[in-house]
């Protein structure tokens, strides 16, 4: 098993070899996976931890703070507390914590992504993403360099098995929680976003409030073989990010969370630099394209830590086609090039 299935750590340090930054970027994703197989364990025990899903108050912006989000930030926060980490963004803190001085790296995470399938016993998951702090940089300013200067980025999906996908910029790999040992294991090595497969996913039960250039796109996936793309397409929505995102990363398809007329979603509903910015390298080093609409996620610098972005990610062709209905409907007034870049705003 071992030679087949490497695991993580072995991976990893091959990998890093001697380069000191390397094994900063190796020792900071190892212990977020040794946090994660604890999480997976507390998730597996489901109804016998009394309120694992139970609702603790609001995070703000309609979503709801449970009691699995707090103790998956605690259980991340001090996993990073004994790696070389100077900061910490989460999504389940209004600001940067800071962890290490003397550290080179930042990261920004989700602890607990899809937290409103927790009952369900549906996947959810952690994001992550690791930044360097260039020298002269504080390091809360770290966590808002744009995607682009990302070391490393991965996701850990709990689902019927616990999965985290990777980066360390060397290709899009898989590694498997293997239970018994409690160690990760690669099972796929350098995967590679699908191209034709007729799939998508978006919320569908927001479609009166969608720009005028999403509802045209699904409009002509829904006429399947009678419309313009002359092929029946699926429709999947999870409703857990990360389980959206393995899926297309294992057989492809094309995701959309657009910006929306409802208060407070006209950027969208998920978070750059906690969703989108790791999410983006990831499937940029699958082969794949992420952006808002139009403009590639890795190149937007955030403003905030907590912003939300329009999202949209899977192969290449698929996405740019989308960014083509954007292109031609300006003057919806929703769409990203509106929104984000002001040209219809005083
Ligand atoms: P959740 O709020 O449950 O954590 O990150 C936000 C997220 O889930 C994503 O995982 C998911 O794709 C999306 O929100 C679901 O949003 P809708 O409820 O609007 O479908």
């Amino acid at each position: 098993m071992a030679s087949e299935h490497p695991t993580l750590a072995e991976y990893l340090a091959t990998w890093s070899g001697d380069d000191p930054v390397r094994e900063a970027v190796n020792h900071t994703i190892a212990a977020l996976a040794a946090a994660s197989v604890e999480l997976a364990a507390l998730i597996a025990e489901g109804p016998f931890v009394r309120g694992l899903g139970e609702t603790i108050g609001d995070a703000g912006g309609g979503d709801v703070k449970k009691f699995l989000d707090v103790e998956s930030h605690k259980l991340f926060k001090s996993a990073l507390e004994r790696a070389p980490v100077a900061a910490m963004g989460s999504e389940e803190a209004d600001s940067a914590e800071f962890l290490s001085e003397e550290a080179q790296l930042v990261v920004a995470i989700d602890p607990l992504d899809g937290s409103s399938n927790i009952d369900t016993n549906v996947s959810i998951g952690t994001i992550f993403s690791v930044l360097p702090v260039p020298e002269g940089m504080d390091a809360d300013a770290a966590l808002l360099q744009a995607g682009r200067e990302q070391l490393a980025s991965g996701f850990i999906v709990y689902g019927p098995q616990a999965t985290l996908v990777v980066s360390v910029r060397d290709g899009t790999h898989i590694f498997t929680l293997d239970p018994a040992e409690r160690v990760y294991r690669l099972t796929r090595k350098n995967i590679s976003i699908a191209a034709n497969k007729a799939e998508y996913a978006i919320n569908a039960s927001n479609e009166r409030h969608w720009p005028e250039a999403v509802r045209a796109y699904i409009e002509d996936l829904k006429a399947g073989k009678q419309g313009p793309r002359q092929l029946d397409f699926n429709m999947r929505w999870v409703g857990s990010l990360v389980a959206e995102a393995y899926r297309i990363m294992i057989r492809g398809g094309i995701f959309l969370y657009p910006g929306d007329a409802r208060k407070g979603y006209e950027q969208g509903r998920l978070r750059l630099v906690y969703e989108a910015i790791p999410l983006a390298l990831l499937v940029s080093e699958a082969g794949g394209s992420a952006t808002d609409g139009i403009t590639p996620i890795l190149d937007i610098k955030p403003e905030s830590l907590h912003q939300r972005v329009s999202l949209v990610f899977g192969p290449p062709a698929e996405v740019e086609r989308i960014a083509q209905y954007y292109e031609a409907r300006p003057g919806d007034g929703k769409s990203p090039l509106f929104s984000d870049r002001g040209l219809l705003r005083g």
